[in-house]
């Protein structure tokens, strides 16, 4: 589990440290800023501009309206200078990640007041298992009782690689084996987290079954039965996703927000070669807040998301 946090974060092609998100704008689709400033965006700027925005994983509507944005603040004469250029892309940027009816503090888990019940979603390997030992040991860091409750029972393995974080963290384990119903595994975690007056319940489930519909009703029943035994569980259901599979994080964000509402995004890998815009189209799309990035592979390695940090990072002046 080397970490991987301190190292730039490298073009795979290339080996060349990775440039932000603006260096690219500059570099490859406004040559030069100057004589956007004086005489406006050219057919071919905007063109470089758009394949730059695609290219980082803004999806087409988005890439469309930054750019007609831009435009029109050109025409407008509201682009002075690169930093007024910068600051325009900034400002849009935060504005489509910013969801309705969010509290300000995003990354606090939502929770009842006996329990907090958090249920984990995703497709296979996107980090799931990773994230729910992430949120655990983040938890029982600041002196809360955690139970990490193993509901993926079909991935062989599975079951043991949840428990064999939670002994490494501290934290309580509730499984029933492979092949175990899940629901069953839920409904004995909640138990278990009575009996041993724990204050969360953290699930992890499976990424696949026989067939996606297959999956879809596992978790709907998982749900189903945590709701019945603590109000308003689950109070999360964080949807993990692997922030390096670029435009799929869409489709597979719409599956499972179809089959349970969900209230919010873990980006997972953000680490390696994470696309800038891969964020911004599925808040866009979705209306799902992005709530945490993982950053690596150990424990610690689970960041609050910020739409301020994230916008400063990817807009960053240096390489
Ligand atoms: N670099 C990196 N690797 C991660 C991150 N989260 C998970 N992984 C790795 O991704 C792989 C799959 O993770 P796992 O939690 O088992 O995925 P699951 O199938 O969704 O439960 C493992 O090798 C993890 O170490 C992350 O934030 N960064
Ligand atoms: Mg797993």
């Amino acid at each position: 589990m080397a970490k991987k946090k301190n190292q730039d974060a490298m073009d795979l092609k290339s080996q060349r440290p990775k440039r932000s998100l603006w260096r690219r704008v500059v570099d490859f689709a406004l040559t030069d800023v100057n004589t956007i400033v004086e005489g406006g965006l050219d057919d071919a700027a905007i063109e470089r501009l758009e394949q730059v925005l695609l290219e980082a994983d803004f999806g087409i509507d988005v890439a469309l309206e930054l750019v007609g944005e831009l435009e029109r603040a050109v025409e407008r004469g509201q682009i002075k200078s690169e930093l007024d250029l910068r600051q325009l892309l900034g400002d849009r940027i935060r504005a489509f990640l910013t969801v309705a009816d969010v509290e300000p503090v995003a990354h606090e888990l939502r929770r009842g007041d006996s329990l907090g019940v958090v249920l984990v979603l995703g497709v296979n390997g996107v980090g799931k298992t990773t994230t729910v030992a992430k949120l655990a040991h983040a938890l029982q860091a600041r002196g809360d009782k955690v139970i990490m409750a193993a509901a993926d029972t079909f991935r062989a393995g599975a079951q043991a690689q949840l428990k064999t974080w939670a002994d490494r963290i501290g934290a309580g384990f509730v499984g029933g084996g492979d092949g175990a119903d899940p629901a069953s595994v839920a409904f004995d975690a909640i138990e278990a987290a009575r009996a041993r007056d724990s204050d969360w319940v953290l699930v992890d489930t499976a990424g696949r079954l026989h067939t996606q519909s297959d999956l879809m009703k596992e978790l709907v029943k998982i749900d189903r039965v945590l709701g019945r035994q603590v109000e308003g569980a689950p109070h999360e259901r964080l949807l993990v996703v692997d922030a390096t599979s670029g435009q799929n994080v869409i489709n597979q964000a719409r599956q499972f927000g179809s089959a349970l509402p969900l209230t919010g995004l873990v980006l997972a890998k953000f680490d390696s070669s994470a696309r800038a815009g891969t964020v911004v189209s599925v808040v866009r799309e979705l209306d799902v807040p992005v709530r945490f990035l993982g950053t690596g592979e150990s424990v610690e390695d689970l960041d609050p998301f910020s739409a301020d940090d994230y916008v400063g990072k990817i807009l960053a002046a240096d390489e």
